[in-house]
């Protein structure tokens, strides 16, 4: 069974104008198509055709930069659009957000250190904020397509929101301006889905 691109749970334009349409629009349908047929690729033959993503990046042989790179994509596009939504915004509630608050002591200093994360990642990569095994979170970066559910990254526990900061995330509205851009996300962030996210990986 071939991985599969997953349709945007809203419109190319809802994220506006924070995220503009035409970004959107090439950011899934150009590139995390391309990621998908790439990992499909990579797949072939290789008898991990019919594990789930999360086995195939947690079991990951990471000289396998095919794999590497194109199931890596694969995944945190397909986290990227849940996390977002025309009605998000705001801060989290319930358990997740005493777990931000007993790891950052409030929620503008996770921004703050989100955003640094997300800021200072050099080059190509994600921001990420992870659940580890009994609840706490904990915010990391990493470089191209890599993720925490990969080994040795130095970054680890289950992902529940990711930021991608490649330039073809946002160079055509924000050209080098990555911290607009990065301030921006927060007001699309889907704190419900995250919640939910936590909820189920905690
Ligand atoms: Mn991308």
């Amino acid at each position: 069974m071939a991985f599969e691109l997953p349709q945007l749970p809203y419109a190319n334009d809802a994220l506006e104008p924070h995220i503009d349409a035409k970004t959107m629009e090439i950011h899934h349908g150009k590139h995390h198509n391309g990621y998908t047929t790439k990992l499909n690729g990579a797949l072939e033959g290789s008898g991990l055709e019919s594990d789930t993503i999360e086995s195939v990046l947690e079991n990951l042989d990471m000289n396998n930069g095919a794999l590497r790179n194109n199931g890596g994509g694969y995944y945190n596009h397909c986290l990227f659009w849940e996390v977002m939504s025309p009605n998000g915004g705001g801060t989290p509630s319930g358990a997740l957000a005493q777990a931000v608050d007993a790891a950052y002591g409030s929620f503008e200093d996770f921004k703050t250190t989100f955003s640094n994360a997300a800021a200072t990642q050099f080059g190509s990569g994600w921001a990420w904020l992870c659940v580890l095994q009994g609840g706490k979170v904990e915010v990391c970066s990493s470089a191209n397509q890599d993720n925490p559910l990969m080994p040795g990254i130095g970054c680890g526990g289950i992902p529940i929101l990711g930021l991608d900061v490649w330039e073809h995330a946002y160079y055509l509205n924000y050209q080098n301006k990555r911290p607009a851009y990065i301030n921006a996300f927060f007001n699309v962030i889907n704190w419900e889905k995250v919640s939910e996210l936590y909820e189920q990986n905690k």
